[in-house]
């Protein structure tokens, strides 16, 4: 169980602050962020830290903490500038547009921007670290930290950190474009947990992380040297019940009753949205415009009802948004208004929540068709508000929300015949198509509301933790190696099984420059001076290649996956071994290689492997599964294995494996202490063959029979070099 408090930080505080006449006044915010996480940032120690939504002179900062104290937030105080810089300029020029697909059209990657960005992440860690302990979860919110987690983790190691991105993750080749991409990658992995709410998005982050910072990736889990980083989808819910409740409210049902004499039985199509680019605001009014023109039946029998919310309009593209809208609005109501029609009522303000609510129980169809949209609320609250089990949601299917409301009708916000064609089924729809669409639709809004939401995110980042300090315990490091030491300065005949490629070298484009350097033979070399050592190196290299590199040394080797061994000096290898299967394999081999540009054939005696180190990432992963498939029909009842490698797929004999050799080295003798190192699939049959008392080390940390492992060959050479040198010095 762990303990400490909770720590959520996210740019703005869950507050509102008026100023009237150099007066504060605080009022709570009604978010959805702000009412998902009220039963955990009001409980015991637990605190909320974020801007407060306002600049505020240095002599008025004491008393507002003093007073958001009390309703457990602390402040970090921006200046005019750190906000127009971090937030205006870096934040909503840079991270909004590339994160949204508007990449090159609306960011500016100004370095100034950048600069304040870091900074403004250094404060708010700074205020975090003023009292997070180790024992403490922190949770972070959204595109404005991204940094923030690396920071905290850099003083705190050992403490807890989930990080929530509300807004989409953009592919790989559109994050790319940010020049600062590796240190936003980086600042990010500081979290032990990284949530989004759609799978797309993990899989574009984790991608950006394999392919921008070469990390290992095993499905959603991120290898870093000293950590494991989970990517994880959490769909963000809404308070469904607060919205049900409201619609079924006394004022609310008095402003539906007004809402519904005014429309006086002209169907209303409702949108709400802030003011922003990626809603598609424009591309909606430009599909009720063609609803008219194209289907007159309509005129004066339906509105638009469009609430755009202020918001950034400081930033230029906003206000010239503002500007486009204005005049579409303009265009539609001068072309078909009557005289007591207009169809389009257009509001630049926000509501009350209980106007809004009135709205959403009353609009015949929601249409909510954002271009990209992390999730979209809007579209749940709509539901949510829905308790007679009528209207028609029409959602574009790039709001993250179209992944679960799946029974609204789904539209490309591109394709505007498509959402003039929706909007029309939408007003046409039969009552009972209505309800049962609404009924699934609202069984999914209360199910994933937003406390599941909370509670699923903070049950995983407990999970993360657990399932890190299990590897931790698997991890050699300074206690284990010596404690290996240990047992082996009290042995006197002992046995060494070492993989080559990707254990003792690392790997190289081209696998013959892969060879040994003089720093590894004098560590083989002084390992094997031992008369009491056997060192032997197993590997799926062929025997000419190992008696080249190694053949002058005093140490056994066994090539080719186990089929050729060195005994005595001689090589040998497995009796009747039979490679006519050679010429069926061969040609779906090169066909992969002629395909796929960067991969090549590799023939040994008994075997047949397909490289693709250097094949571009993710193609090469595809390709090796496909082969596999292939593979899979031309060996079957051959006698033939398929071994997936390090970047390799090699076919050979089923008789011939490592285990085998492993075995064949061991048998009838009585070693003492026993040790295997490996890194890939290939090495899994050595650490099996291993008897349980043996020390199984597995490069890298992903799932492995081996019961320790270490990160990299270094790590590997540190190992090895200290048998020698450790226990020479404790003589
Ligand atoms: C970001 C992501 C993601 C709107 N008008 C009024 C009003 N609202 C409220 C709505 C809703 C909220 O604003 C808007 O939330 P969205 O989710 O639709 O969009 P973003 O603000 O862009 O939020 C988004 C979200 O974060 C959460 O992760 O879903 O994808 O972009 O709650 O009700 N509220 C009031 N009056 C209004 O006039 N009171």
């Amino acid at each position: 169980m762990m303990t400490g408090k909770t720590i959520i930080v996210s740019n703005r505080l869950p507050v509102k602050i008026q100023e009237n006449n150099g007066e504060y006044t605080l009022l709570a915010s009604e978010g959805g962020l702000a009412t998902g996480l009220g039963t955990i940032y009001r409980e015991g120690e637990n605190v909320w830290i974020g801007w407060p939504g306002a600049e505020i002179p240095e002599e008025k900062q004491p008393e507002i903490t003093a007073e958001l104290a009390g309703l457990s937030l602390r402040p970090v105080f921006l200046s005019q500038q750190e906000i127009s810089e971090y937030y205006e300029g870096f934040s909503n020029e840079v991270l909004w547009p590339v994160f949204h697909y508007y990449a090159s059209t609306y960011s500016n990657y100004k370095e100034s921007n950048w600069g304040f960005y870091q900074q403004v992440n250094q404060k708010f860690a700074d205020e975090v670290l003023k009292i997070a302990q180790p024992g403490d979860k922190i949770w972070v919110h959204d595109y404005q930290l991204l940094l923030l987690p690396a920071i905290i983790r850099a003083q705190l190691p050992g403490v807890s950190i989930g990080f929530f991105l509300h807004i989409p993750f953009p592919s790989f080749q559109l994050f790319r474009l940010i020049p600062w991409r590796k240190e936003l990658l980086e600042g990010l992995l500081g979290a032990d947990l990284v949530g989004f709410h759609t799978f797309d998005d993990v899989q574009h982050f984790t991608q950006g992380c394999a392919r921008l910072l070469h990390l290992n990736l095993s499905a959603n889990i991120v290898s870093l040297p000293d950590r494991l980083v989970v990517a994880e989808a959490f769909p963000m819910g809404i308070d469904e019940q607060k919205y049900a409740a409201l619609a079924q409210s006394d004022e609310v049902l008095q402003e539906i009753h007004q809402l519904k004499e005014s429309f006086n039985g002209i169907k209303t199509v409702l949108s709400v949205d802030r003011l922003d680019y990626s809603k598609g605001i424009l591309q909606r009014l430009q599909a009720f415009e063609e609803l008219l023109k194209t289907k007159p039946e309509y005129l004066e029998k339906v509105v638009l009802y469009m609430i755009v919310v202020p918001s950034r309009d400081t930033v230029p593209q906003y206000r010239n948004l503002r500007n486009e809208i204005d005049k579409r609005v303009g265009n539609i109501n001068s072309l078909f208004r009557t005289m007591d029609w207009s169809p389009v009522q257009y509001f630049y303000r926000s509501f009350p929540i209980e106007t809004l609510s009135a709205l959403y129980a009353t609009a015949d169809v929601a249409l909510v068709t954002p271009m990209r949209d992390g999730m979209n609320l809007v579209s749940k609250e709509y539901v949510a508000s829905r308790t007679q089990n009528n209207g028609v949601l029409i959602l574009s299917e790039m709001a993250g929300s179209s992944r679960e409301l799946i029974d609204a009708l789904i539209v490309n916000p591109n394709d505007i015949k498509m959402m003039t064609a929706a909007i029309a089924q939408a007003l046409e729809m039969p009552a009972d198509e209505q309800e049962s669409r609404m009924v699934k639709l609202r069984q999914n809004v209360s199910k994933f509301n937003v406390k599941h939401w909370v509670k699923i995110f903070m049950d995983r980042l407990r999970e993360v933790k657990d399932m890190q300090q299990a590897l931790h315990t698997r991890f050699v490091g300074e206690v284990t190696r010596k404690a290996i030491y240990k047992i082996y300065a009290k042995t006197s005949k002992r046995i060494f099984f070492l993989d080559y490629d990707g254990t003792l070298v690392g790997f190289h484009a081209d696998p013959q420059k892969a060879s040994p350097d003089e720093k590894l033979y004098r560590i083989l070399q002084n390992l094997a001076a031992d008369p009491l050592n056997k060192v032997v190196i197993i590997s799926g290299r062929d025997y000419e290649t190992l008696e080249k590199w190694f053949g002058h040394l005093p140490i056994t080797l066994v090539a080719d996956h186990g089929a050729w061994q060195k005994i005595k000096g001689e090589w040998t290898t497995i009796p009747a071994l039979n490679a006519a299967w050679k010429k069926n394999v061969q040609p779906v081999l090169e066909t992969f290689a002629d395909r796929t540009p960067g991969s090549f054939i590799e023939e040994k005696t008994y075997s047949l492997a397909w490289h693709y180190r250097n094949v571009e990432t993710g193609l090469g992963d595809l390709r090796a599964s496909e082969l596999v498939n292939n593979l899979r029909f031309v060996t079957a009842d051959k006698g033939l294995q398929i071994l997936p490698g390090n970047k390799v797929i090699e076919v050979k004999n089923i008789e011939i494996n490592k285990g085998k050799g492993v075995a064949a080295l061991l048998y009838g003798r009585d070693y003492d202490f026993k040790i295997a190192i490996g890194d890939d699939h290939t090495d899994e049959d050595i650490f099996k063959a291993m008897p349980d008392n043996a020390a199984t080390i597995k490069v890298g940390s992903n799932s492995s029979a081996a019961k320790y492992y270490v990160n990299n060959v270094q790590e590997v050479r540190t190992l090895l070099a200290g048998f020698v040198q450790e226990t020479s010095a404790q003589i």
